[in-house]
């Protein structure tokens, strides 16, 4: 791998890592626009432009260790399942190491494998997986497949984990009535958290339940962040923009909520999707280089 180091600073070994990257440039099941599988590359020369002090915390990020996995490349007629298989293993794999393992997208299909390596198993009752999202992700099958990033939330409820939803904006009625009719899935759509002036008549702003729901969380979290949910002038080029997202200082509110505020959950992973890089602005993998910097920020602060 001929990429910089992430960050620009001296990597670590898996074993001696506070972080371990899993770089994923996966992109079978896309559905509008392609690029994501450039997304990794293009994170890691974009990681070399983010300051190394975080201005939000305080925390130096060259103050803890960051490494960087091999990337687990598609083969160009694997099947999603057969590719898919692969990266549960090699993200099993570096959970046998005491950092966190976050995995970088590619697509959003990865998210089910990523989340069972986490937990070590296929059953994932007792886990929370908080999904910011433009998009439930909970169609049975889409596309043919049922691996396809419009299906990853859906696989991760059969399989009895819980999802908490963040910043969805665009949903098939199949999903909306899922979602309605399951215990497992709670919704904190866009609209609903950007304030008082955007509500229709009846509806209730959601942000104060949402920052308690985050912050309360108990147990295993899973987080996965498909850049989709922010707004779409952070991310241009994802595959399927959706206008109205989420803010950037209101999201990294709701995830320091969960990441540094909450002192009850167990950080199982996370993982961040869906970005895809474009050189004439860098607007994309930049903001996805600095949101991965504040995440290892968050989980190594206080
Ligand atoms: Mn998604």
């Amino acid at each position: 791998m001929t990429w910089p180091a992430f960050l620009d600073l001296p990597p670590a070994t898996a074993h001696e890592a506070d972080v371990l990257l899993l770089p994923l440039p996966y992109e079978a099941t896309v559905s509008y626009g392609r690029g994501t599988a450039l997304a990794p590359e293009a994170i890691w020369r974009a990681s070399c432009e983010v300051e190394l002090w975080d201005e939000q915390t305080g925390v130096d990020l060259e103050t803890f260790r960051w490494h960087t996995a091999p990337a687990i490349l598609p083969g160009r007629t694997e099947l999603a399942a057969d590719y898919l298989a692969r990266v549960q293993r090699a993200a099993a794999e570096l959970h046998r190491h005491e950092g966190l393992v976050m995995g970088v997208g590619g697509e959003h299909g990865l998210t089910p494998a990523l989340v069972r390596a986490a937990r070590g198993s296929n059953d994932l009752s007792g886990v929370t997986v908080v999904q910011f999202d433009a998009h439930a992700d909970l169609r049975d099958i889409y596309a043919g497949s049922p691996h396809s990033h419009a299906c990853a939330m859906r696989r991760l409820v059969e399989a009895s984990a819980q999802v908490i939803a963040v910043g969805i904006r665009s949903a098939a009625r199949e999903e909306a009535e899922f979602a309605n009719r399951n215990d497992l899935v709670t919704t904190f759509p866009a609209r609903l958290l950007a304030g008082e002036n955007h509500l229709l008549p009846g509806e209730e702003n959601l942000e104060p339940a949402l920052l308690d729901t985050l912050r309360g969380l108990e147990g295993d979290v899973y987080l996965t962040i498909d850049i989709d949910a922010l707004d779409v002038h952070l991310c241009p080029a994802t595959g399927t923009p959706q206008p109205g997202g989420l803010g950037w200082w209101p999201s990294l509110r709701y995830l320091h909520a969960l990441l540094v505020e909450n002192r009850s959950r167990r950080l199982l992973g996370l993982d961040l999707v869906e970005t895809v890089p474009d050189p004439s602005t860098h607007v994309n993998e930049f903001t996805a280089a600095l949101l991965l910097a504040k995440l290892g920020a968050f989980c190594h602060h206080g």
